[in-house]
Protein backbone atom coordinates (compact mmCIF):
# COMPACT_ATOMS: atom_id res chain seq x y z
CA UNK A 1 0.00 0.00 0.00
CA UNK A 2 0.75 3.18 -0.85
CA UNK A 3 3.01 5.11 2.79
CA UNK A 4 2.12 8.54 3.59
CA UNK A 5 3.60 8.08 6.70
CA UNK A 6 5.92 10.82 6.73
CA UNK A 7 7.68 9.86 9.75
CA UNK A 8 8.91 6.73 8.64
CA UNK A 9 9.11 6.53 4.91
CA UNK A 10 11.61 6.88 2.04
CA UNK A 11 12.19 8.67 -1.00
CA UNK A 12 12.14 7.89 -4.34
CA UNK A 13 15.71 7.64 -4.94
CA UNK A 14 17.59 6.07 -7.41
CA UNK A 15 18.85 3.23 -4.81
CA UNK A 16 16.21 3.77 -1.67
CA UNK A 17 14.14 0.59 -0.42
CA UNK A 18 10.40 1.10 -1.09
CA UNK A 19 9.48 1.26 2.90
CA UNK A 20 11.94 1.42 5.53
CA UNK A 21 12.82 -1.50 7.61
CA UNK A 22 14.99 -3.59 9.69
CA UNK A 23 18.39 -4.86 7.63
CA UNK A 24 20.58 -7.17 9.73
CA UNK A 25 23.99 -5.58 9.39
CA UNK A 26 24.50 -2.24 7.49
CA UNK A 27 28.34 -1.43 6.61
CA UNK A 28 30.50 0.43 8.64
CA UNK A 29 29.75 3.89 8.65
CA UNK A 30 26.00 3.04 8.41
CA UNK A 31 25.58 0.68 11.06
CA UNK A 32 23.49 2.98 12.86
CA UNK A 33 20.33 2.66 10.70
CA UNK A 34 21.00 -1.17 10.91
CA UNK A 35 16.90 -1.05 12.99
CA UNK A 36 15.40 0.97 10.26
CA UNK A 37 16.70 1.85 7.22
CA UNK A 38 16.09 2.75 3.27
CA UNK A 39 19.28 1.93 2.67
CA UNK A 40 20.04 -2.26 1.55
CA UNK A 41 23.47 -3.72 2.86
CA UNK A 42 24.64 -3.70 -1.12
CA UNK A 43 23.91 0.51 -1.12
CA UNK A 44 25.51 0.91 2.53
CA UNK A 45 28.51 -1.14 1.35
CA UNK A 46 29.00 0.91 -1.95
CA UNK A 47 28.39 4.10 0.31
CA UNK A 48 32.17 3.63 1.35
CA UNK A 49 33.64 3.02 -2.15
CA UNK A 50 35.35 5.53 -4.03
CA UNK A 51 33.74 5.72 -7.69
CA UNK A 52 31.04 3.44 -6.16
CA UNK A 53 28.11 2.23 -8.48
CA UNK A 54 25.79 4.29 -6.62
CA UNK A 55 26.43 7.78 -8.22
CA UNK A 56 30.03 6.32 -9.78
CA UNK A 57 30.94 9.73 -7.83
CA UNK A 58 34.88 10.61 -8.23
CA UNK A 59 35.49 12.29 -3.98
CA UNK A 60 39.16 12.28 -5.92
CA UNK A 61 38.56 15.02 -8.79
CA UNK A 62 40.90 17.39 -7.25
CA UNK A 63 43.71 15.15 -6.19
CA UNK A 64 43.03 12.02 -3.50
CA UNK A 65 40.42 13.29 -0.85
CA UNK A 66 41.98 13.16 3.03
CA UNK A 67 40.59 10.43 4.48
CA UNK A 68 39.30 13.15 7.12
CA UNK A 69 37.14 14.61 4.56
CA UNK A 70 36.22 11.44 3.32
CA UNK A 71 34.63 10.36 5.79
CA UNK A 72 31.92 13.04 6.30
CA UNK A 73 30.84 12.45 2.75
CA UNK A 74 30.34 8.98 3.44
CA UNK A 75 28.80 9.75 6.55
CA UNK A 76 26.89 11.84 4.56
CA UNK A 77 25.94 9.33 1.78
CA UNK A 78 24.57 6.66 4.48
CA UNK A 79 22.30 9.82 6.05
CA UNK A 80 21.01 10.62 2.27
CA UNK A 81 20.43 6.80 1.47
CA UNK A 82 19.48 5.36 4.89
CA UNK A 83 17.39 7.79 6.63
CA UNK A 84 13.48 7.13 6.92
CA UNK A 85 12.59 10.22 8.42
CA UNK A 86 13.10 12.67 5.52
CA UNK A 87 9.46 12.90 4.98
CA UNK A 88 8.93 16.76 5.73
CA UNK A 89 11.20 17.71 3.70
CA UNK A 90 10.91 15.31 0.32
CA UNK A 91 10.18 17.01 -2.78
CA UNK A 92 9.42 16.19 -6.38
CA UNK A 93 12.86 16.12 -8.20
CA UNK A 94 13.49 17.40 -11.85
CA UNK A 95 16.64 15.08 -12.66
CA UNK A 96 16.63 12.54 -14.82
CA UNK A 97 18.05 10.02 -12.20
CA UNK A 98 15.76 10.18 -9.78
CA UNK A 99 11.28 11.21 -8.85
CA UNK A 100 12.37 12.94 -5.55
CA UNK A 101 14.86 14.72 -3.37
CA UNK A 102 15.11 16.17 -0.10
CA UNK A 103 15.05 20.18 0.11
CA UNK A 104 16.20 22.31 3.06
CA UNK A 105 16.97 19.69 5.69
CA UNK A 106 17.79 21.42 9.08
CA UNK A 107 21.47 20.03 9.44
CA UNK A 108 23.08 20.34 13.52
CA UNK A 109 25.62 22.79 13.64
CA UNK A 110 28.13 20.60 15.24
CA UNK A 111 28.57 18.22 12.21
CA UNK A 112 28.12 21.17 9.09
CA UNK A 113 31.14 22.58 11.01
CA UNK A 114 33.10 19.50 11.70
CA UNK A 115 32.81 18.00 7.87
CA UNK A 116 33.80 21.74 6.34
CA UNK A 117 36.93 21.90 9.31
CA UNK A 118 37.90 18.29 8.09
CA UNK A 119 38.00 19.58 4.71
CA UNK A 120 39.17 22.63 4.54
CA UNK A 121 42.64 21.66 3.37
CA UNK A 122 41.28 19.78 0.56
CA UNK A 123 40.58 20.62 -3.05
CA UNK A 124 37.58 21.15 -4.99
CA UNK A 125 36.25 22.73 -7.78
CA UNK A 126 32.57 23.68 -7.84
CA UNK A 127 30.26 24.66 -5.54
CA UNK A 128 27.50 22.39 -6.69
CA UNK A 129 28.60 18.73 -6.86
CA UNK A 130 24.95 17.93 -7.93
CA UNK A 131 25.18 19.34 -11.21
CA UNK A 132 27.56 20.34 -14.60
CA UNK A 133 30.63 18.20 -14.32
CA UNK A 134 32.01 16.28 -17.46
CA UNK A 135 30.99 12.61 -17.48
CA UNK A 136 32.87 11.76 -20.51
CA UNK A 137 34.98 9.53 -19.14
CA UNK A 138 32.79 7.47 -16.78
CA UNK A 139 33.03 9.06 -13.56
CA UNK A 140 32.91 13.31 -12.83
CA UNK A 141 35.60 15.36 -14.00
CA UNK A 142 35.97 19.10 -13.16
CA UNK A 143 34.46 20.64 -16.45
CA UNK A 144 36.71 23.01 -18.71
CA UNK A 145 37.05 26.41 -17.24
CA UNK A 146 36.80 24.92 -13.19
CA UNK A 147 40.63 24.79 -11.76
CA UNK A 148 40.80 22.79 -8.48
CA UNK A 149 40.82 25.74 -6.10
CA UNK A 150 41.21 25.64 -2.18
CA UNK A 151 38.24 24.23 -0.37
CA UNK A 152 38.07 27.71 1.38
CA UNK A 153 37.88 29.43 -2.17
CA UNK A 154 35.27 27.33 -2.94
CA UNK A 155 33.47 27.10 0.34
CA UNK A 156 34.11 30.62 2.24
CA UNK A 157 32.03 28.67 5.18
CA UNK A 158 30.65 25.74 6.82
CA UNK A 159 27.40 27.35 5.79
CA UNK A 160 28.77 27.44 2.09
CA UNK A 161 29.30 24.15 1.95
CA UNK A 162 26.63 22.16 3.69
CA UNK A 163 23.56 24.45 1.56
CA UNK A 164 25.14 24.40 -1.79
CA UNK A 165 27.04 21.31 -2.80
CA UNK A 166 24.36 18.98 -2.92
CA UNK A 167 21.65 21.99 -4.28
CA UNK A 168 20.23 22.89 -0.96
CA UNK A 169 19.40 19.44 0.38
CA UNK A 170 20.72 21.08 3.99
CA UNK A 171 19.66 24.00 5.40
CA UNK A 172 22.32 25.29 7.97
CA UNK A 173 21.20 25.93 11.19
CA UNK A 174 22.85 27.13 14.32
CA UNK A 175 20.88 24.49 16.50
CA UNK A 176 23.15 21.70 18.72
CA UNK A 177 23.02 18.21 18.46
CA UNK A 178 21.00 18.02 21.73
CA UNK A 179 18.42 20.45 20.82
CA UNK A 180 15.99 18.45 19.10
CA UNK A 181 16.08 20.49 16.21
CA UNK A 182 18.08 20.17 13.74
CA UNK A 183 19.16 16.59 12.00
CA UNK A 184 22.40 14.36 12.92
CA UNK A 185 24.63 12.94 9.95
CA UNK A 186 26.81 11.20 13.18
CA UNK A 187 24.59 9.14 15.84
CA UNK A 188 25.11 6.01 18.00
CA UNK A 189 22.45 4.53 19.46
CA UNK A 190 18.03 4.89 18.69
CA UNK A 191 18.04 7.61 15.46
CA UNK A 192 17.56 10.90 17.08
CA UNK A 193 16.40 12.59 14.19
CA UNK A 194 12.56 10.43 14.23
CA UNK A 195 11.92 13.33 17.31
CA UNK A 196 12.99 16.08 14.86
CA UNK A 197 10.90 14.87 11.95
CA UNK A 198 8.40 14.94 14.29
CA UNK A 199 9.03 18.27 15.10
CA UNK A 200 9.25 20.14 12.03
CA UNK A 201 5.96 17.80 10.58
CA UNK A 202 4.36 20.08 13.38
CA UNK A 203 5.66 23.05 13.43
CA UNK A 204 4.90 23.86 9.78
CA UNK A 205 8.40 25.60 8.41
N1 LIG B 1 23.68 13.72 -0.27
C1 LIG B 1 22.70 14.58 0.11
N2 LIG B 1 22.66 15.01 1.37
N3 LIG B 1 21.77 15.02 -0.75
C2 LIG B 1 21.78 14.62 -2.04
O1 LIG B 1 20.89 15.05 -2.82
C3 LIG B 1 22.80 13.73 -2.48
N4 LIG B 1 22.87 13.32 -3.78
C4 LIG B 1 23.86 12.50 -4.13
C5 LIG B 1 24.80 12.03 -3.19
N5 LIG B 1 24.74 12.43 -1.92
C6 LIG B 1 23.75 13.29 -1.54
C7 LIG B 1 23.94 12.05 -5.56
N6 LIG B 1 24.99 12.70 -6.28
C8 LIG B 1 25.04 13.31 -10.43
C9 LIG B 1 25.96 13.95 -9.62
C10 LIG B 1 25.95 13.73 -8.23
C11 LIG B 1 25.01 12.87 -7.65
C12 LIG B 1 24.10 12.22 -8.47
C13 LIG B 1 24.11 12.43 -9.86
C14 LIG B 1 24.99 13.57 -11.91
O2 LIG B 1 24.82 12.67 -12.71
N7 LIG B 1 25.09 14.86 -12.32
C15 LIG B 1 24.99 15.29 -13.72
C16 LIG B 1 23.59 15.79 -14.02
C17 LIG B 1 22.60 14.66 -14.08
C18 LIG B 1 21.17 15.12 -14.35
O3 LIG B 1 20.70 16.10 -13.69
O4 LIG B 1 20.51 14.54 -15.19
C19 LIG B 1 25.98 16.45 -13.96
O5 LIG B 1 25.68 17.30 -14.78
O6 LIG B 1 27.04 16.45 -13.35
Amino acid sequence: TLSLDKLNMCMDGKHHKTEPGPEGDLYSQCAPWSDNACCTANTSTAAHNDNSYLYNFNWNHCGVMSEQCKKHFIQDTCFYECSPHLGPWIQEADESWRRERILDVPLCMEDCHSWWEDCKNDLTCKTNWHKGWDWTSGTNKCPEGSKCRKWTDIFPTPKSMCEQIWSNSYIYTTHSNTSGRCMQLWFTGPNPNKKVAEYYLNNAQ
